[in-house]
């Protein structure tokens, strides 16, 4: 398997994440941060121009994080086959991508990467405000869970930790204290057979 990514992407540290914790092989093919996933060769591996981009087999692609992970997740204790365990991984699929791409990951792009533009202060802000909710909600979930689905370590897990372990000084500038319970959770998270971290 080939793993399209920038190295520093929260959504590609998803995918080497998963890859970590279920021993999976694989090699690792950068994409220039600066255009590269708009060239017309990449556009056709990735029609909507972004990585991670996950290449199964010659030629055989599958782009969005959420669906990687779950190619990678099926057939493994990562993504529970009862129905109802497994409609909760998409449920927090489904808000780590609506809630917490938009607000975590994109505070932390913009203090980061851009360094807080002036023109995007209230934006910067208006994110890290959405972040809060986003981290209200899960600290919530995590006062009467171990984990988001199934009582056990999933692909949910591994979506989540992806930007959430980056909301704090190092990367959104969030202050997480008030979230003890995402605190402890991030800890579990990192104590899973197979972790690795964000620039490994
Ligand atoms: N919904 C997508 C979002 C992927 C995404 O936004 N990727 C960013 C990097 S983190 C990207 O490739 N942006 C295009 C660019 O910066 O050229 C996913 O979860 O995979």
């Amino acid at each position: 398997m080939k793993l399209y990514e920038f190295a520093t992407s929260g959504n590609c540290y998803k995918i080497r994440l998963a890859l970590g914790n279920l021993g999976k092989s694989y090699t690792r093919e950068a994409v220039s941060r600066d255009g590269g996933t708009k060239t017309p060769d990449f556009l056709k591996l990735s029609p909507t121009g972004v990585v991670p981009v996950l290449e199964i087999a010659p030629g055989k692609l599958v782009t969005e994080s959420a669906a990687i992970l779950a190619y990678l997740g099926k057939g493994t204790p990562m993504l529970p086959e009862d129905p109802y365990e497994h409609a909760q991984v998409i449920r927090w699929l489904s808000f780590e991508q609506e809630r917490v791409l938009s607000s975590i990951a994109g505070a932390r792009f913009i203090r980061k990467m851009l360094n807080i533009p002036k023109e995007r202060e209230a934006e910067f802000k208006a994110k890290q405000e959405a972040g809060y909710k986003a981290l209200k909600i899960m600290d919530a979930h995590l006062a009467k869970n171990r984990f988001f689905a199934g009582d056990r370590y999933t692909i949910a897990d591994v979506a989540l930790y992806g930007y959430t372990h980056l909301a704090g000084e190092d990367g959104a500038g969030m202050d997480l204290k008030p979230y003890p319970n995402v605190v402890a959770w991030l800890e579990r998270v990192k104590a899973q057979p197979g972790h690795v971290t964000l620039m490994q």
